[in-house]
């Protein structure tokens, strides 16, 4: 077999692109409601144990699948969408969509991998190692939906097939998984894990050749050298040491800074993010931020974007409309929130709203 064409996209290219996204929502999936004390939730694996799926003697932590997000999004009829999954641990990958995202008419969403050392009881040094494998071991495939009038467009960079080796030592690097390995080695329950995996991966692959995009490899040419340090963010948080989160913040604001300077307004659901960003009196935050309800956030990040846009074009606004990114946890993404996510998610990318005539009214 030849192999598969590249498709290099370079960090000047994106920035110098015309497009403009209504709302970008980030969802950092750490696979529990981790803020309010490791509970399950849609995101959290098979098997993992939680306070409220405890692994022991009647079930082996958590009884049922990580749902999958992402892909459905690709096929609700949005007319321009960003889809796509990132993990810290691959910077170069997360800032490129990050940019591509937020350049992109439409709407966005992006999962990313969020490494959490207290819920899934690991030493915080190990934070990047371990979210490293869980790509490289074939968990958390890094790929992309593009959307164009209603048709997704699959493509991938890497971590669509299973190494078993490393998903057992992905696995065996954590206190969630350590019931499978001690008092006595799981195999069913291991097994079990990796097949649901490779099954999902295997669903992918089919949409990659099915839907798939001529050069189906996407790679970023990001040029840190050339990359302002972020400006959104102050360097005190009160996350954990290691936090995936962090990571993911970090480098979600540099991308953020290149492409919007500070034309940039950030809503936040109820989370680690927030609570550890917007402490009384010691905020992190340098530019606007909102927080609102566990739930609604993603309403409220499509509101005010909308609410820009309608200003604009009554000429009661004579900035450039500002970009929005909306940040949840997976509780609030996958859960509760889902419905308000995926109503904000496609109104903001619709034919609707998209529609020539609406943009010119005035
Ligand atoms: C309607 C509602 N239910 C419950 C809560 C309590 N609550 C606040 S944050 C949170 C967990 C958040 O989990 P997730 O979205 O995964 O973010 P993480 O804490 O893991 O960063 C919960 C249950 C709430 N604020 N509102
Ligand atoms: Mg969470």
């Amino acid at each position: 077999m030849s192999k598969p064409e590249r498709n290099i996209i370079s960090m000047e290219d994106l920035l110098a692109k015309d497009e403009k996204c209504n709302v970008l929502f980030l969802n950092y999936d750490n696979e529990a409601f981790m803020n309010t004390g490791i509970q399950e939730s849609g995101a959290t694996p098979p098997h993992a144990s939680t306070t409220t799926g405890p692994a022991g003697e009647k079930i082996p932590g958590k009884v049922g699948v990580k749902q999958d997000l992402v892909t459905p999004f690709g096929f609700y009829g949005a007319k321009s969408l960003f889809l796509a999954t990132v993990n810290p641990a691959y910077p170069n990958d997360l800032m490129g969509k990050m940019m591509e995202a937020l350049k992109t008419n439409g709407a966005a969403f992006i999962q990313a991998y969020s490494d959490c050392m207290r819920g899934w009881r690991h030493p915080a040094e190990n934070a990047v190692e371990i979210s490293k494998l869980a790509t490289d071991c074939g968990y958390w495939p890094l790929y992309t939906i593009r959307v164009k009038d209603g048709m997704p467009i699959f493509s991938y960079y890497r971590g669509l097939d299973i190494d078993k080796e490393k998903f057992v030592d992905f696995l065996k690097s954590m206190g969630r998984f350590r019931h499978l390995f001690r008092p006595q080695f799981m195999e069913k329950e291991i097994d079990e894990i990796i097949y649901y995996t490779e099954q999902r991966n295997n669903k992918l692959k089919g949409l990659i050749e099915k839907f798939g995009a001529e050069k189906p490899v996407d790679i970023y040419r990001i040029n840190r050298k050339k990359l302002e340090p972020q400006t959104h963010l102050l360097p005190g948080h009160g996350l954990c040491p290691g936090c995936g989160a962090g990571m993911v913040l970090n480098q979600m604001a540099t991308a953020a800074t290149a492409v919007a300077g500070n034309n940039i307004i950030y809503v936040n659901n109820t989370s680690c993010s927030e609570v550890s960003t917007s402490k009384d009196f010691v905020t992190s935050w340098k530019v606007p931020w909102v927080h609102h309800l566990f739930e609604s956030g993603a309403t409220i990040a499509d509101a005010i974007s909308t609410t820009y846009k309608i200003l604009k074009s009554k000429d009661l606004f004579e900035g450039e409309v500002p970009y929005v990114i909306h940040i949840a946890g997976d509780g609030s993404t996958y859960d509760i929130g889902f419905q308000f996510l995926k109503g904000a998610l496609m109104r903001t990318s619709s034919f609707v709203e998209m529609n020539e005539d609406l943009a010119n009214m005035k």
